[in-house]
């Protein structure tokens, strides 16, 4: 019998290209490139599975122009680049990877917060612009985080995790804000509480942004909520782009209505509002708080997982539509 065939719209850990081969016949992307929305078209002819990562996006137009394809795996645990009700009505499994980047990123918003608390970032390029020239008591003075209240906007599987190196390693007083509380059982051993959005704002010294990107999220942090935050606050957003306004945020940083920002993600990157690349006080990293050759790897490995069941006749690991595209039958 022929093999599925698929594209690996991306490039990915020559080890995760072996291994689909063995199952496949895969359609590669040695050069990494982008490919547009036709291009993705055009290459996705006769497949019927598809490893895409965020740059991708999966919506109704593709679909009905790709009628093979029967599984799209992402290999990212957003899937904000997928109309996932376009894909179930196409018949179509989406998969993501959640859980193997969770320590990950929270190891990296977690730095992220703590360079913009202590000006670290700020800092260097003060040095390396050959800037310093003697010490003094209030040279890049931040604020504190150990004892901090560190605010936590989303408190899923990532969001619980940077709580965790905030309660427990930072004694940080841990509050939230999500659509469901947790259970007693998880809020106790961080001592963590949730209150209301704009509660959240208002008390926070280190906001951190871990909610999934949706309509409902899109500037769900703007001129209004910057408003609300402290003077001395952070604001860190480990997310997605289009969570925080950065016109907003910008602005916002410019007039120190807030003391600092981290952001790894943008609205429309790669490019980046060239009002955040002026503002001194701004931490800004290329959209990497996965980034540990360990995780790249295993994000890459359970994408495979995923699209090797999905097409082999096994269980893909971690669906995201399974359930829905049971009930349509
Ligand atoms: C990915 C991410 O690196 O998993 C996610 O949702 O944002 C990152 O870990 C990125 O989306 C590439 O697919």
């Amino acid at each position: 019998m022929a093999q599925p065939q698929v594209l690996v719209a991306r490039a990915v850990p020559p080890e995760v290209l072996s291994r689909l081969r063995r199952h496949f016949a895969a359609e590669e992307n040695p050069d990494d490139t982008v490919y547009t929305p036709a291009e993705l078209v055009a290459r996705l002819q006769g497949k019927q599975g598809a490893l895409t990562t965020g740059s991708e996006r999966i919506d109704a137009a593709l679909l009905d122009a790709c009628p093979e394809l029967r599984v799209v795996a992402n290999m990212a645990v957003g899937y904000n680049n997928f109309d996932i009700a376009a894909c179930t009505a196409h018949g179509v499994l989406a998969t993501n990877t959640p859980d193997v980047l969770t320590e990950t990123t929270a190891d990296f918003g977690f730095a992220l917060m703590m360079a913009a608390a202590r000006r670290i970032p700020e800092s260097e390029h003060f040095l390396r612009r050959g800037e310093w020239k003697k010490w003094s008591w209030d040279m890049f003075t931040g604020g504190d985080v150990h004892g901090a209240t560190l605010g936590i906007l989303g408190m899923g599987r990532i969001g619980q995790a940077i709580a965790r190196r905030g309660a427990l390693g930072f004694g940080m007083k841990v509050i939230y804000h999500n659509r469901s509380r947790l259970t007693p059982e998880l809020e106790a051993p961080l001592a963590a509480h949730w209150v209301d959005k704009a509660t959240l704002l208002r008390e926070a010294d280190h906001l951190v942004l871990v909610l999934p990107y949706s309509a409902a999220s899109h500037h769900a942090i703007g001129a209004p909520e910057l408003a609300l935050m402290k003077p001395t606050a952070t604001l860190t957003n480990v997310a997605r782009g289009g969570i925080v306004d950065d016109a907003a945020l910008a602005a916002a940083l410019r007039q120190r209505r807030i003391a600092a920002a981290a952001l790894d993600v943008f609205e429309g990157e790669p490019a980046v509002h060239p009002e955040l690349l002026t503002v001194p006080n701004i931490v800004l990293t290329p959209h990497i708080a996965s980034a540990t050759v360990a995780t790249r790897l295993a994000m890459a490995e359970l994408a495979a997982d995923n699209l090797i069941a999905a097409l082999t006749g096994g269980t893909p690991p971690t669906p995201i539509n399974a359930a829905d595209l049971q009930r349509r039958g």
